[in-house]
Parts: C-alpha cells; structure tokens; sequence
C-alpha cells in the first residue's frame, strides 16, 4: 500500500462515523453550538439538514448522520471572513489558495466591493450594495442580458422571493444546480408520468420487497436513507445495487445507533446482489433485465400459463407498450452485454430479484443522471417498472434521490427557466402584472451567453458555480467576463474570485441561526425528495448583526430595483408568512400553506402519478422505446483513429464525491469508504488497465480529455490507485476533474454535463512532485 491508499473498511456506518462526527465538531471551535444544532437537526421546530434532500423519520432521537454533522460544523464556526481579511490579502493572492483553504478561513460576515484599482475586495454597506445592483441592472439593454442563479439550499420564501423579482424585472434566466444535477430526472419524468418527481414517500421503503439503487452512493452522499436501507434490508426486502465501484455502505452497513454494531465487528449486509456496470451501462442492463422479463413471459403464454407482466396496468393506464416491445426485440444480447459489462447470467439473477418481489422500488442518483443518454436511461427505469406496475402501490415506485436538501423545493417554486404557462398564469394573476414566457437559460446557455458577452450581470443566489460547472477554464472566463458578479454566500469560494469588471459578496444567514425581522423570529419552509413540506428554524444566534437573511437580501434588491412593483417588498421581508399567503395564492398545491405546515412533520404536496393520473398530455404514463446509444462517449472516428495510430487507450471517466466534501465544500482530504487517506487527486484505474500501460499503483499521470475541439483540457499529477473498477472506466474526484468536462458535452435534452462520461486518455505526468 502506500501513504495514501489503504484497504477499504469492512463496512461503512459504526464507530468510526461517531468518531468522525465528533472530530469536526470539535474543530467548528464551537463544540457546545453544535451539539445543540445536532438536537435539533430535522426535528419538528429544529432546523432543517443542509446535508441532503433525504426524508425525516417520525420517531428515533437524533435525526442526523456523519456528514449532516459535517455540513452543519462547517457552518457553525466561529471565524469570520470580513474586511481585515480583505484588506490582507489581494484577490490574486487568494485566487492561488485551495477549495478547501478558502472555505475554511470562516464564514463571511460583512458585504464586499471588488476594488479593481487596489485588488482587494473592500466593505461597502448593504444600502450602497444594493443600489448598485439596482443600477446596473436596470442599466442593461435587455432584461435577459441578467443572470439569476440559484443553488439548492435556498428556501422556498427565498427562491420565491428571487423567481418573482428576476420575472418582474423582465426575464426567465434561472440557471441552477438542478440542470447539473437531476435535470434529467426532471425531463424523463415529466414526459413518461406527467411529473417531474419521485412518486414514493419514505413509508413505501418499510413495504418494498425489492429496492434496486442505479449509480448513488448513499453511505457517503444520503446517510440517512442507509437506515431506511438497512431495516429494509433486516425485514427481507431484496436490495440490489447498481453501482460502477463497490461502495462499502452498500455492501455492509453499521447503524451508529445500534449498540452491537456499534461496538463490535457486525454489520448489517445491505445488497442482496451487487453489479458494477460499465459507466454509462445502466440503459443497456435494464434493456436485459427488460428483454429477459418479455422472453419469460412469451414462454408462459406460449405454454398457457399467466403473464408475469402486469397486463392489465399496461392496458389501462399506458401507452407505446408496442413499439417499446419492439425496440427490446430489435436490441441484441451482444450490445446489452458489451455497454453494460454484465453478462446474461447476471442479469439474469437480477431478473430473478426482481419478479419474486410484488412491490419494487428504483431509486437513482448522479451515476445515472450526468450522461449523455440519462434521459433515455430514466425512462428506460420507468418502462421497468410500468411493466410490472410498479408504480401507485404502496411499497413501490420511483425514487430519483435529490442532492442539495432544498433543490426540488427551488423548482416548485419557480425557479426554472422553462415554466409552464400554467405556472405563469397564475404567478401573474396573483401579482398582478405580466411576466415574460419566452424560455430563459439554463446553465449552459448562461455560461455561453457570459462568454459571448450577450450576459452581462450574474447574480448567485448561494452555490459555487465557478467550481460546480464544467469546462472550469471556460466558466471562470464566462465569469470574468461579467460587468457585474453577485455572490450571496456564507463562505468564501472561487466563485468570489472569478471577477470582471465590479463584484459584490453579499452574506447571509446560515440554515443554523436565528432570522429575526420586523414581526419576529421567523422560520422557513423546504421540500423534501418524497415531496413533504415542512418549517426549519434556527435556534443560535447569528455569528455577526451584518448578516442579512437570504429572503431580506432579495426583497431589497427588488424594491431597490423594480420601480412600479405591485408587490410590497419590505412588508415581505418583515414577515415571512405573508410570502408563504403569496405562495398560496401563486403556486398549486400550497392553498392554506401557513395553516398546513401547522401539523408536525409538515404536509405531503402529493404527487399524481402516484394516484394514477397521468398529467401528460398523451394522459397516459409512457413506454419511451429509445434505441441503446451507439456508444457512452461521443468521440468522433477521425479522433478515435488519432488515438489508435498514436496508440493511446481511451478511457471513460467519472468525476464522484469523496466521504470528506459537499459538492464543491472540502472538508479534508481523506476519503474513509475508499481507503484513501491525505489527497484528492487520486485517479481510480482497474490494475490490468494500468499494467498493460507500464503504470504502477502510485505513479503519477496527467489526464487529457478527448473532445472534438481542439482545446486542450488537462489537469495534471494525478496519483493512480488500483481499484476494484470496470476495465476502460476511471474515477477521480469533483471539482478537481471539472477542467476535463467539455462544456459542449452535455446530456441529450438535460444539457446536464456528463460529469459521469468523459473521454479521456492517461499519460506519464509530465513533471510530478519531487518526493
Ligand atoms: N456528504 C455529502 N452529501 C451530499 C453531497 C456531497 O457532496 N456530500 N452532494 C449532494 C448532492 S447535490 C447530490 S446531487 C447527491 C449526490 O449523490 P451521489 O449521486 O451518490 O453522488 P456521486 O458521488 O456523484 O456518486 C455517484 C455514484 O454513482 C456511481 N456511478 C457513477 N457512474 C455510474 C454509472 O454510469 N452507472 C452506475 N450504476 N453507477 C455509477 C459512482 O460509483 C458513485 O457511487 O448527494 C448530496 N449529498
Ligand atoms: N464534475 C462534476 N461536476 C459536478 C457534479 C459532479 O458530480 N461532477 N455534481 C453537480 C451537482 S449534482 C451539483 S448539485 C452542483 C453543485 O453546485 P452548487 O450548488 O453551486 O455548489 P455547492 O458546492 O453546493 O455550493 C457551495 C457554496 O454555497 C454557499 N452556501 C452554503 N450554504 C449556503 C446558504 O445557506 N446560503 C447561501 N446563500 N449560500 C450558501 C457557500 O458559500 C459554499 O461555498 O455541482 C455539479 N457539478
Ligand atoms: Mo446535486
């Protein structure tokens, strides 16, 4: 082994996750802080976890994991990034620091101006900040020359708040994480079941007899739905995993809150049956489990015997079954087995799984979504189990599991730059004034508008974009291009860093504190993955009086901004349940909100699909009858003949979360479930792979991505580390990968980057560190 590579633990959860619970609390410097946030972490008056967008159980103690602790520690910290250290150090001094340095200096606590005369970023008041971007912005030519984006943590007052102004103002641009995220969770579903969410609540998880998990590495990324997994797995539901790498949280798993798992060796064993597909192979083994089920059933009825398909679920309630039929037919074994990398027996045994179960749940996360075909591969997941009618029964459904805790909520309420005219209509009649229809930008069209230049303002409604997005040379460019870059933060991050011509840093409020404003202590509301609204409150006391909440920051930017606005902005800001009557008034579904969120646990905003009704417009859930794609990554024949004469082997890479990071947030350098320890540029290489290119475990490479441009997109000394892998896939870590994406490789009709697929060769670093 090596100073950085171990063997991976032998299960995930236990003690060693209390352990490491209490070691970041201990370094937030405010143990006592955050031992009571812990208390109240997704507790009925607590606040709610800016970990992850999983559900909150009914009943048990403490309602938090290992990396919810981490993500709260790393807000509830005691040092403040404010005008001292501004006037330290430059933004080119700062711009040379890590991720990981530039979070870690603390929390912002005072609004800032980029000087650029000086290069330092300056203090200026919230009035003149303000100001400011009220001018600028209605110094554009055009409305859409703004952008308006959005990252999952915000609450639903505030990104109502944000949607409201930016379509009063004039425009529809609401980039967000989503379109890198679930976009095409969004799309797939939207057409297939005429909504745009999961059709299961967390209940259905205690009635599932099967519980298949494509591309989602839950022991690091959703801990809480490990104890959903693992008393489903206790009570006998088969769970079967999809996943390119083993994860040891899906293997073994030990709950922190069971004594003898805690203490001892045991583990509760989660997968029934564990596959690692190629990347990108997920289509191609649901199309074998599919063409399997059909042969099954052909034989039974050839033989008189019952369908083991839903028959009479596919009559009433679907549409295209024919021609889906069909396309299975026309696909054949050998392109199942090659682009999934499972063989026919394999698939065969998940088959087996999953037509002994009644009641079958899929759940689904990035390994699935950031591809080309992601959109074709959710609906060949939704053709599974429309087959067997899977979907409006208790125990069973669909279950795309969100990332940033508050990221569907976003979407409900508005943040989308394609709203339905339905949504417009109503936004309009409850304010009374005309909004704009015309589809705005999404991530991609705002990255290349900003570098066209045809963008001139950014507005960053939290988040990281500079480090979230692709093509990281390109989007910092788009973001220096900008006449005008906004971050509303609570810490420091590259994005602050990427500056054009004037820049404000605008802090706000963490999850955590106490929001007080004109009529009180307020609370705020978020949307969980199984669609349940409820309140979240911070209970200690803001690190700074400077700090504003994310609702008050919005509201006197649109008053400073909007001239004959119909809406009372300040009356707003001073009492957050006249945004939640306006919510009502405006947004389906939230009649009677501030009454309804009364109830503990918050209210179910319910979800058609999962009554049966089909609010597409063909009215009918759909069999999608996608061919399998031609192949995972788009490398044109000219290039892969360059590579073949040059004889480079290409690769398929994905870009993953380490245990020690939220998205772009690092919080150490190790990664436990993994067996690395102190670093993050490690490249993941099956060993034959390596050895048949003359690599060593821990040799040092350079990564090129492939791509039809002629750009050189490298990102260099990479550590290698031999690992359980498909032969031709690699794994590294995000951000650190992002350089590789090309901003043009996006998914079919998601535009979401294929952070999962990227085409990439490997090559002796060229000048790795001196040891
Ligand atoms: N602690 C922590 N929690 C988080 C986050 C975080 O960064 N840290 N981020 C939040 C956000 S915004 C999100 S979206 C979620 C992300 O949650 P995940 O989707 O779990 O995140 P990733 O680390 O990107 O993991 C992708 C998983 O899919 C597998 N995979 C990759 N490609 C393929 C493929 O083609 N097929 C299959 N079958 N498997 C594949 C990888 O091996 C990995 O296990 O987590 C949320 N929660
Ligand atoms: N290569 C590659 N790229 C990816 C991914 C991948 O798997 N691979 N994953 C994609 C996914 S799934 C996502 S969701 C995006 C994430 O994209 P983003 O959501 O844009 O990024 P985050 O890293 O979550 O944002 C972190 C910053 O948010 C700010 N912040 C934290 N809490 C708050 C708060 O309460 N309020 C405000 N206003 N700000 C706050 C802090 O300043 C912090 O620096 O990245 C995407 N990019
Ligand atoms: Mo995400």
């Amino acid at each position: 082994m090596s100073e950085h590579f171990s063997k991976k633990p032998n299960k995930a959860g236990g003690f060693s996750s209390l352990t490491s619970t209490l070691k970041y609390i201990i370094q937030s410097q405010q143990p006592q802080t955050n031992v009571k946030n812990l208390l109240k972490a997704n507790k009925d008056k607590g606040f709610d976890c800016p970990g992850c967008a999983w559900g909150d159980e009914k009943e048990g103690l403490l309602q938090f994991c290992e990396n919810g602790a981490k993500a709260i520690a790393w807000e509830s910290t005691n040092k403040k990034v404010a005008a001292d250290f501004f006037a330290q150090y430059s933004v080119s001094q700062l711009q040379k620091q890590s991720d990981y340095w530039l979070e870690y200096q603390g929390r912002l606590t005072e609004p800032m101006k980029y000087n650029k005369h000086t290069d330092h970023y300056e203090a200026i008041s919230w009035h003149d900040a303000t100001q400011l971007i009220a001018d600028k912005l209605n110094g554009l030519a055009s409305p859409n020359e703004a952008e308006f984006y959005t990252s999952g943590r915000a609450s639903n007052e505030a990104s109502f708040l944000y949607q409201l102004f930016g379509r009063l103002y004039g425009t529809n641009n609401f980039p967000d994480c989503s379109n890198m995220c679930h976009e095409a969770s969004g799309v797939a579903l939207n057409e297939a079941i005429g909504i745009a969410k999961g059709t299961v609540v967390l209940d259905d998880f205690n009635h599932a007899e099967a519980i298949f998990v494509f591309g989602q590495n839950p022991g690091t990324n959703h801990p809480r739905m490990m104890n959903a997994l693992r008393k489903a797995a206790r009570g006998g539901c088969k769970i079967v995993s999809f996943n390119n790498l083993k994860e040891v949280a899906l293997e073994r798993f030990a709950s922190p809150q069971d004594a003898i798992e805690l203490l001892t060796p045991k583990a509760t064993t989660i997968s029934h049956a564990y596959f690692t597909p190629k990347l990108g192979g997920d289509m191609a083994a649901v199309r074998g489990i599919v063409k399997i089920i059909l042969a099954r059933n052909a034989a039974r009825i050839d033989s008189n015997e019952s369908a083991i398909i839903d028959k009479a679920f596919i009559e009433q309630h679907c549409q295209d079954f024919e021609q889906y039929q069909q396309v299975v037919n026309d696909t054949s074994w050998q392109q199942i087995e090659q682009q999934s990398g499972l063989s026919f027996k394999q698939l065969s045994q998940a088959t087996d799984i999953f037509l002994n179960a009644n009641k079958v749940i899929c759940t689904w996360a990035m390994g699935i979504t950031q591809h080309k075909h992601s959109v074709a591969t959710i609906q060949e997941i939704v053709n599974l189990q429309l087959l067997s009618g899977n979907i409006g029964k208790q125990g069973a459904g669909l279950s795309p599991v969100r990332g940033h805790s508050n990221v569907q909520g976003n979407r409900t309420m508005g943040i989308n730059e394609k709203p339905s005219a339905d949504f417009i209509d109503k936004l309009s009649r409850a304010v009374d004034a005309s909004l704009p229809k015309a589809m705005g930008h999404n991530v991609y069209y705002a990255l290349n508008a900003l570098l066209e230049k045809t963008s001139k303002v950014l507005i960053c409604l939290g988040g990281n974009i500079a480090q979230a997005a692709p093509d990281t040379k390109q989007t910092h460019q788009a973001l220096k291009n900008t006449e005008l870059n906004v971050q509303i933060s609570t810490k420091l991050n590259r994005s602050h860093l990427c500056i054009g011509e004037d820049a404000l840093i605008l802090p706000c409020l963490g999850r955590t504190e106490i929001d007080y404003q004109d009529s009180g202590e307020q609370f705020i509301t978020v949307e969980d993955t199984f669609s349940m609204v409820h309140a979240s409150q911070g209970s200690v006391t803001p690190l700074a009086n400077t700090l504003h909440s994310e609702t008050a920051i919005i509201a006197d930017i649109a008053q400073a901004t909007l001239k004959n606005t119909t809406v009372n902005w300040q009356q707003l800001k001073g009492n957050y349940d006249l945004i939640r009557d306006l919510i009502a008034q405006s947004i389906s579904g939230f009649s009677n909100f501030n009454q309804v969120l009364e109830q503990p646990g918050g209210f179910y905003l319910g979800n058609s699909a999962a009554q049966l009704q089909w609010k597409n417009p063909q009215g009918k859930a759909l069999f999608a009858a996608h061919a399998l794609p031609r192949s995972i990554v788009s490398v044109s024949e000219e290039k892969l003949h360059e590579l073949e004469h040059n004889k480079q082997k290409l690769y398929t890479l994905q870009s993953l979360r380490s245990h020690d990071q939220y998205n772009t947030t690092i919080y150490g350098m190790n990664d436990r479930y993994r067996g690395v320890s102190n670093a993050r540029n490690v490249l993941f290489i099956n060993e034959k792979d390596a050895l048949k290119q003359g690599f060593k475990n821990n040799d040092y490479v350079d990564i090129t991505s492939i791509w039809s441009d002629n750009e050189n997109r490298t990102v260099t000394n990479f550590v290698l580390c031999f690992y359980d892998i498909p032969r031709d896939n690699l794994a590294a870590y995000y951000p650190e990968t992002n350089p590789l994406v090309p901003l043009d490789s996006y998914g079919d009709r998601s535009y979401t980057p294929t952070s999962k697929s990227v085409a990439v060769i490997i090559t002796k670093a060229i000048n790795p560190p001196l040891i």
